[in-house]
């Protein structure tokens, strides 16, 4: 087989890489190692940049988006049994953010591709990419027992954390940056209304909560756990009792539970990748950096990352010019680091660190009060919340 671009990963990144190249003529083919149904029971993030849903309106698949989204135009900060409004839409001349689902945004992918006659290749084993440091790098996998090779002039590695793409680079070509945090997210996922019209992230003493949602009648919850936590150590109404513990008074009074539809935890961990492009072959996504989700950026990153490869692949194909696939890792890197930087603080603000100290806890204390009393400080919040410009 022979195609422009390989992609490896139909995850938001392959599929939405794979939707702009074709609606700019060029032609790829996406191996994805799981089944489209496996790929879509995965629930993950929930709040999607300004940015990422322009992107994904110039990928034609803002339709249902347009629909059924919901559009925040601030947060709440609850510490110490008080709630803060953070108003970030009053703060930045008007950003939101969108709640939408990154399964619907993954379900709007693959719709889109099928319609146009993408080519996607579920369940394909043993994806491997070859000679991507010279000028014909190809593919090869196996589908149902045959062995498959797919001839490529670039190679995309959206293929998540754990994928094969990092891992196919030399390790002394590739520097990489990691912190690993000493808990852990346990997700509950309901068919309830939200407790609240806006997201709630609790600072409590037994851990951090956030409330958030995928819908008026869809609700997502969200528990700091031990990174060690085993799901099937919790029953719904253990992790309800545990939830309405960490939350203000008011909001644990209108809590509405009900049986989960998906229960999950995530270790959390910052992961950087440098650089993200090795001769004719580039990593985007989750592939070269990981954010705990505090400050819902992974996705968005992701995004990023896609809007700057199909820009660069384009002028490729269309014009003859390296210039932006020779700028593409710094380009992506410079936004990444700040996304890492705004993750990591978000995280440090909300938690509580099994090993701080009890000056390090008033030093927490005192920056949830400055950052929910200072218009400064709230809009340095609010600038990174709702994204950072792409250029
Ligand atoms: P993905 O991991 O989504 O997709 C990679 C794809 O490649 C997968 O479908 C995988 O099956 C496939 N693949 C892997 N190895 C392969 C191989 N060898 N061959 C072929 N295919 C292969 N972000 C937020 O903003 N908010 C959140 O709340 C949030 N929660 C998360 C919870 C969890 C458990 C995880 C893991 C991530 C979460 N994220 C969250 C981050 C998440 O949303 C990612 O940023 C997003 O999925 C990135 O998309 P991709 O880069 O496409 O990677
Ligand atoms: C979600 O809705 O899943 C979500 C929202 C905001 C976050 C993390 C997760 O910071």
């Amino acid at each position: 087989m022979r195609t422009q671009v390989g992609i490896i990963g139909a995850g938001p990144a392959g599929l939405l890489l794979s939707q702009l190249l074709h609606l700019k003529g060029i032609d790829s083919v996406v191996l994805e190692r799981q089944s489209r149904a496996y790929v879509l029971s995965r629930i993950r993030a929930g709040v999607l940049e300004q940015g990422t849903v322009d992107l994904l309106k110039t990928a034609q698949v803002g339709e249902r988006l347009d629909r059924e989204a919901l559009l925040h135009g601030g947060i709440e900060l609850a510490f110490n049994g008080k709630r803060r409004h953070i108003d970030m839409k009053g703060l930045t001349g008007g950003s939101v953010v969108t709640v939408y689902g990154q399964t619907e945004v993954t379900k709007d992918l693959m719709d889109a591709r099928n319609a146009l006659g993408g080519q996607l290749v579920y369940e394909a084993e043993d994806v491997t990419p070859h000679d991507f440091d010279g000028d014909k790098p190809r593919l090869t996998y196996r589908k149902d027992g045959i062995e498959h090779e797919v001839f490529c002039d670039y190679i995309a590695g959206c293929d998540g954390f754990h994928g094969i793409s990092r891992r196919s680079v030399p390790q002394t070509a590739l520097k990489t940056f990691e912190r690993a945090y000493p808990f852990g997210w346990f997700g509950l996922l309901c068919e309830t209304p939200p407790v609240h019209d806006e997201l709630i992230y609790n600072n409590h003493e037994r851990g951090f909560a956030l409330c958030t949602m995928r819908s008026p009648t869809r609700s997502r919850y969200y528990i700091q756990c031990a990174t060690d936590e085993n799901v099937d150590d919790w029953s719904d109404d253990r992790f309800w009792d545990e939830l309405r513990s960490r939350l203000p008074g008011d909001i644990a009074e209108r809590l509405v539970t009900g049986p989960s539809i998906e229960k999950s935890i995530a270790p959390l961990r910052s992961f950087v990748a440098e650089p993200m492009r090795f001769g004719r072959m580039f990593l985007a996504g989750d592939a070269a950096h990981i954010v705990p989700p505090t400050g819902a950026k992974g996705l968005n990153l992701a995004a990023s990352d896609i809007y700057f490869l199909s820009r660069a692949l384009t002028a490729v194909f269309e014009t003859g010019s390296n210039d932006l696939i020779d700028s593409y890792s710094a380009q992506c890197l410079r936004r990444i680091w700040k996304a890492q930087r705004f993750s990591w603080w978000m995280t440090s603000l909300l938690h509580r660190f099994p090993e701080s100290s009890p000056y390090e806890q008033r030093l927490q204390q005192a920056e949830l009060d400055y950052v929910t009393s200072s218009p400064a400080a709230a809009t340095a919040l609010a600038e990174n919340y709702v994204g950072l410009p792409y250029e």
